[in-house]
Order: structure tokens, then sequence, then C-alpha cells
């Protein structure tokens, strides 16, 4: 396979090539892509240093598997030039998520969406990757009927600026802003822009992005997203109302015995789900699992993952390697 990672250089890129080299996906050569701006430079891939190019160029080597990672805007045009030479791209921004002809995969809940014919296939926010992990499996047993989220998102899900205001406030040194306020010693009730509706871009990824990757919109959804100073790693705070009552030692079960998730909820021994344990696994982690006794056939939970891992790069990976064990590129 001959595979490109698109936004190589970036943030979610970056953690790409860590999975890539850690996983074993047939790669027989291997295209680092970036802007204008890094085109030339040397990067390094399993110990060995590939040159940059650009989109152009990339496309002219007309890939197998394209991974896409630069920004929504750099997908808009750029992913249906590779789709146009052949190309199967994954892209990590929302550009495509709510089209109705790309397809939104998590493949452990919905792989099976994907054929050959899938050019363009996106991947989900992050947020939300966390949070369908976790309920997949409770949704088909319990039936889902409304859902509240609050989320704590660390400022890695911004962007390196953001990171680098929480290091600047951290060192007491100034410098660029990327939040309209301090994000140190802080909580910032606004993750991406406001709409219209008063709600932010990323409170409604949380109420759409579900009902697509679960194929079903018969439950409702509402959110609130809330950003916080830690590094890496998203938490939410889910209440969930289903149709039909549940046993919470059955609960476990169903969270344990879903792929990718894992259940740490030892009130004890004060264990639970946090983003410091999180960071760089692959999982997704659940924990606080206790019914709401304000409510019939209703159940809490605080789910926690690396959103630059299961929540970005890994799952981008995995659609990629659904689609080689399936032949479908
Ligand atoms: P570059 O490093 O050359 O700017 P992040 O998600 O951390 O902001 O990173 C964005 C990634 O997307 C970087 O690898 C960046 O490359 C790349 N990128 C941004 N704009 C473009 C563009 N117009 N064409 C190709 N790559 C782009
Ligand atoms: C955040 N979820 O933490 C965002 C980052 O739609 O892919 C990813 C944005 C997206 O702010």
């Amino acid at each position: 396979m001959k595979v490109a990672v698109v936004g190589a250089t970036g943030m979610v890129g970056t953690v790409m090539l860590k999975v890539l080299e850690e996983r074993n996906l047939p790669i027989t050569e291997f295209i680092p892509v970036a802007s204008a701006r890094s085109a030339g430079k040397k990067l390094s891939y399993k110990g060995k240093d590939f040159t940059i190019v650009t989109l152009e160029d990339a496309v002219n080597l007309k890939p197998d598997i394209a991974l896409f990672s630069a920004g929504g805007d750099t997908s808009l045009e750029w992913a249906p030039k590779f789709a146009e030479v052949g190309t199967t791209v994954i892209d990590n921004s929302s550009a495509w998520r709510m089209d109705v002809d790309k397809k939104l995969v998590v493949p452990e809940i919905n792989g099976d969406v994907l054929t050959a014919d899938d050019k363009i296939i996106a991947n989900p926010n992050c947020s939300t990757i966390q949070l369908v992990m976790a309920l997949a499996p409770l949704h088909e047993k319990y039936t889902m009927k409304r859902l509240v989220v609050s989320t704590y998102q660390s400022v890695s899900g911004t962007g390196v600026k953001a990171v680098q205001q929480l290091d600047n406030e951290e060192a007491g040194v100034d410098g660029e802003m990327a939040y309209p306020h301090k994000i140190g010693r802080n909580a910032l009730p606004h993750c991406d822009i406001f709409l219209e509706n008063g709600y932010t871009k990323e409170e409604m990824k949380l109420v759409n992005e579900p009902k697509k990757i679960l194929r079903d919109d018969s439950f409702s959804v509402t959110a609130t997203a809330v950003r916080i100073p830690t590094a890496g790693g998203h938490s939410e705070a889910v209440n969930v109302q289903f149709e039909n009552d549940f046993d919470l030692a059955e609960v476990r079960q169903l969270l344990n015995d879903f792929p990718g998730v894992i259940v740490q909820d030892d009130l004890d021994n004060n264990v639970y789900p946090m983003p410091i344990k999180a960071h760089d696994k692959d999982e997704v982690f659940v924990g606080r699992i206790r019914r709401d006794e304000s409510q019939e056939n209703t159940l809490n939970l605080w789910i926690v993952a690396d959103n630059l891992r299961k929540g970005a790069a890994t799952n981008t990976v995995q659609i990629a390697e659904y689609l080689i064990a399936n032949n479908l590129v």
C-alpha cells in the first residue's frame, strides 16, 4: 500500500505517524505531506528520513490511501482531487462528516457501512468517538432515549497555539492567546465557534454525529462542551436515559466486552478514568457507572480518552486497517 499522511507535521499528523509506526499496516511507500512551508524538509518515520512533499506532488503519486489532518479547507479542496486519481481519503476534519454521501465511521461500531466505492471517508470528532464507543453496546441492549453530555476538553483539541498558551501561562510568560481568556486555572464553556442557536459547533457535533454513526436518530442529545486546562485527554460526564431498564453488573459487562473499551470503576481504591492515565492509550475508559436515582432507566457515566489517539489518529488508522482487511482499497 502507498500511504500518504496529509498534515504530517501537525498535532494529529504527528500522532498518526506514531500510530502507523506501532501497527502493522502493509505500507510499501510512505508519503508525508504538508504545506509549501514544510515541503522539502525531512521527517523521520520508522527510523528513516522521508522528504515532505506538497499536496500537488502527492496527488501525482496516486497513493492508495491518504490520511488527512490538515484542516477543513484543505480537505474540501484536496480530498476530491485525491479521490479522482483513485485514492481513498480518510479525513479527520469536520468538512465531510455530515455530507449525506459520505460515511462517518468508528470501525468497531459501523465499519460495515464501508464499500470499495467510498473514496472520501470521514473520521468523527474526538468527543463524539469516545462517547459512541461507550454508548454503542448500551444502546443496542437498552435503546437510548435521551442523552445529556458535559465535556471537559483538553487544550490539545484546539491545537498547538492553545497548548502553547497553557504552557506560557504556567511558566508565567506572555505570548499569543489561542482563547479569548486565560485557560490556566480556568474553565471556558466555549469549544469551537458559537452558532446562531447559542450552542457551539462542538456541542452540535455531539448532537448530530452520534445519530449518523449509530444509524438511529430516534434518541435526543443535548450537550455543553467546556475547555479545561488539561494538556491532553478529553473527559465527559454523560447522563443517559434508556427506553428499557438495565442491570448495573450487566452494563459493566457490556462495556468491558466491547472492543476498545475498558471499565475503570473501583471506588474503594479511588479508581476512575482520568486524562493523565488515558494519555497515549488507544482505548476509551469508562467509570463512575451509577444509576441516576432521580429518573427511571437512567445511567450516569464518566468517559475519558486520549483525544489525539482514539479521538483522531488511531480511529483514522483503524479505518484504513478495516479497508485493507476487507479488500475495500
Ligand atoms: P505545515 O506544518 O507545513 O504548516 P495542526 O493540526 O497542528 O494545525 O497542523 C496542520 C497540518 O496541516 C500541518 O502539517 C500543516 O503543515 C498542514 N497544512 C496546513 N495547511 C496546509 C495546506 N494548505 N496544504 C498542506 N498542508 C497544510
Ligand atoms: C476540540 N473536538 O477538542 C475538537 C478538536 O471537529 O475535528 C477537533 C475538531 C474536529 O476542540
